[in-house]
């Protein structure tokens, strides 16, 4: 799946919504193993949930924004498929989530890129379960330092903490995802995908029980008015960065 919503592969809820339906029909199709995830934006994996979908909309349009970031999470964390991420370009904050999702990350060695979940740098904080994913990548520890200072890694970084699985030229990325995916399709489906869903289940669960209230919590945080300033802040750094 090569995500093109141009320039940045920012998640909007329209993007979403057509992400969850072309991953929905991989995985509906008996003949569909494995999906390797990468983007065809320049220099971008993903730049993460967009902004704009969280800035000065309404309470049922952001509780409708965040009910379709709940899904791609949910969808993608328990594929049946083999999902491989080629992340061919910088990959914050959501971006970095959709690239733990998947079962192994293989990154571009290219040191203008950097990964990670930045959420604190913007004013925001990332919610429980973008907090989970990552405690299952690189553990506790690494974990509560990257979210509290918002940390975004050059790939050799991200390698040595085990936020990426390998690094590869930028040339070779396709081909390594393409051989990487063969290794993990020569072990049985269905004994992969029961290891999986062991692995998985109860972090999933924990969104499951409590999917309403994180929806509520996303709400009434992203409506104040401390925060809509700070992501207003953030865009016009974001702009005054390019000049
Ligand atoms: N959403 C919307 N628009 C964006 C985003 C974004 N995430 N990122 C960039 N853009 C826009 C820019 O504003 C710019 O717009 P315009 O052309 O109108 O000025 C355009 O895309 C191109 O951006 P740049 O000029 O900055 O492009 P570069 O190639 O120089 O840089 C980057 C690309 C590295 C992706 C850079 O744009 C960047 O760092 N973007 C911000 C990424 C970011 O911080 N994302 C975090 C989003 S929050 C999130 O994903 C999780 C939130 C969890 C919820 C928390 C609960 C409250």
């Amino acid at each position: 799946m090569k995500m093109e919503n141009l320039p940045v592969n920012s998640l909007s809820l329209d993007f979403l919504t057509e992400f969850l339906i072309s991953l929905e029909k991989l995985e509906n199709d008996r003949g569909c193993r494995g999906v390797i995830l990468t983007s065809g934006a320049p220099k971008i994996f993903s730049a993460g949930l967009d902004i704009m979908e969280m800035y000065g909309k309404s309470a049922e349009h952001y509780a409708e924004f965040w009910k379709a970031v709940q899904e791609m999470w949910l969808r993608l964390y328990q594929s049946n498929m083999v999902t491989i991420a080629a992340i061919n370009g910088s990959s914050p904050a959501g971006g970095c989530l959709m690239a733990m999702c998947c079962d192994y990350r293989i990154m571009a060695e290219n040191p203008k890129y950097s990964i990670g979940l930045n959420e604190t740098q913007l004013g925001i904080v990332a919610p429980f379960w973008f907090k989970d994913t990552m405690v299952n990548t690189i553990g506790n520890r690494a974990t509560e330092r990257s979210l509290e200072l918002g940390l975004l890694y050059s790939p050799p970084e991200a390698h040595k903490i085990g936020l990426v699985d390998q690094l590869v030229p930028e040339e070779k990325i396709q081909s390594m995802a393409a051989a990487v995916m063969s290794q993990w399709l020569a072990i049985p489906d269905h004994a992969r995908q029961i290891t999986k869903s062991m692995m998985r289940k109860p972090t999933v669960d924990r969104l499951l029980t409590h999917r309403e209230s994180d929806i509520q919590n996303f709400v009434s945080f992203i409506t104040k008015d401390s925060i809509q300033k700070s992501l207003q802040m953030y865009m016009e750094m974001l702009k005054q960065r390019r000049g």
